[in-house]
């Protein structure tokens, strides 16, 4: 077997973490003595043991570590968070050799991982399969190196072009555009993330929960751009799903659940800087068409979902456009997708 074959195996262990390591990345470790895998392991859940200690917990005839080659899908980790560091365990445990996908970009460990394990003369091999592994973890490398969360883009719009319908002010609930199929679709794709982000009009006019209920998954923090707090709280937005933070131009409070902060104005970056300082690393952006039309013109997103259902409304509230090809499209039950990635 090749370094690779190994590391793809970690990288398929480490995905069964899920969004539940968040926003911790999500990392799997192998340990592999004379060609042969002696043990397996992945981090499962935020706060909880890293990758390594689990893969070397596995080991049954704990001796046989002594000489072996670990495999894992990030840099060990050099600091003391919420378990000790990875790298001494494993100096410990007297690996001879650690290959690593990609260096941890979190500065509490960025590259001092890899320095303790050299200086304890251990061989050290860096960058098997680094291109998947960032990939799997883009949320967590687009936090520390951009020092935002990963935003992705999400609406559903009609064939000519449309949002939403025109409106009287009372006509309230969802114009549906998109089938029953992609219903579940999208319940996955928030299930992905660690918050989902709407605008006043789209809370009001479709009062939509933000929940994953169609699928297994934890539901994501619940955000509300809402400037002069017009948005009552008997909304579906307020339950006890999930929490949820309201950005305001009034005030700062705090009560079950939900947490008002106030911004000086409505801007992207100041919305995307408090999300980075409470550690949320990714953000689907669901609307309306303004919320959106911000995260476009202000350059900061990374990955757009199109949904276009098979309808017209020949009028009502114009799609934003993202001017780009998109990466890959398909169909699903009547709608098409088109995925769009922003390069950065
Ligand atoms: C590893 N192996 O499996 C993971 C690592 O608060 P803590 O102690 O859980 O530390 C979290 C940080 O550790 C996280 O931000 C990332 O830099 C690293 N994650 N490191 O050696 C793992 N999950
Ligand atoms: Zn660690």
């Amino acid at each position: 077997m090749r370094h690779e074959d190994f590391m793809h195996r970690c990288l398929d262990l480490a995905r069964l973490g899920g969004i539940a390591v968040a926003p911790n990345p999500m990392v799997g470790c192998v340990l592999v003595k004379n060609g042969l895998v002696i043990g397996e392991g992945y981090h499962q859940k935020f706060g909880e043991a890293h990758a390594e200690v689990n893969a070397i917990a596995s080991v049954q005839d704990t001796a046989a570590i002594e000489g072996a080659t670990a495999y894992v899908s990030l840099e060990p980790c050099a600091h003391f968070g919420k378990t000790p560091p990875c790298s001494n365990l494993l100096i410990e445990k007297k690996v001879a050799h650690v290959v690593i996908a990609t260096k941890d970009p979190n500065p509490k460990v960025a590259g001092k991982g890899i320095e303790r394990l050299q200086k304890a003369g251990i061989q050290v091999t860096v960058g098997v399969l680094e291109d998947a592994a960032r990939e799997l973890n883009k949320r967590f490398f687009s936090f520390h190196e951009k020092q935002r969360p990963y935003v992705t883009l999400k609406w559903a719009q009609t064939k000519d072009g449309f949002l939403d319908k025109l409106r009287g002010d009372n006509e309230k609930g969802i114009n549906w555009i998109t089938g029953e199929e992609a219903r579940a679709l999208v319940h996955h794709w928030r299930s992905q993330e660690m918050s989902i982000l709407v605008g006043k009009h789209t809370a009001l006019n479709d009062n939509p929960s933000l929940t994953v209920r169609d699928v297994a998954g934890q539901n994501p923090i619940r955000i509300l751009i809402d400037s002069q707090l017009q948005v009552k709280n008997d909304l579906s937005l307020f339950s006890e799903a999930a929490p949820t933070l309201i950005f305001n131009r009034i005030k700062n409070d705090q009560t079950d659940g939900i947490e008002w902060i106030k911004i000086k104005e409505t801007s992207t970056k100041l919305i995307l800087e408090e999300l980075y300082k409470r550690g949320i690393h990714s953000v689907m952006v669901e609307g309306g068409s303004r919320t959106l039309q911000y995260f476009i013109i202000d350059n900061v997103w990374d990955e757009a979902f199109v949904l276009v259902g098979d309808l017209k409304f020949e009028q009502g509230v114009k799609a934003p456009v993202l001017n780009k090809i998109p990466v890959k499209s398909h169909f699903f039950g009547t709608d098409q997708v088109f995925y769009f990635k922003r390069r950065s």
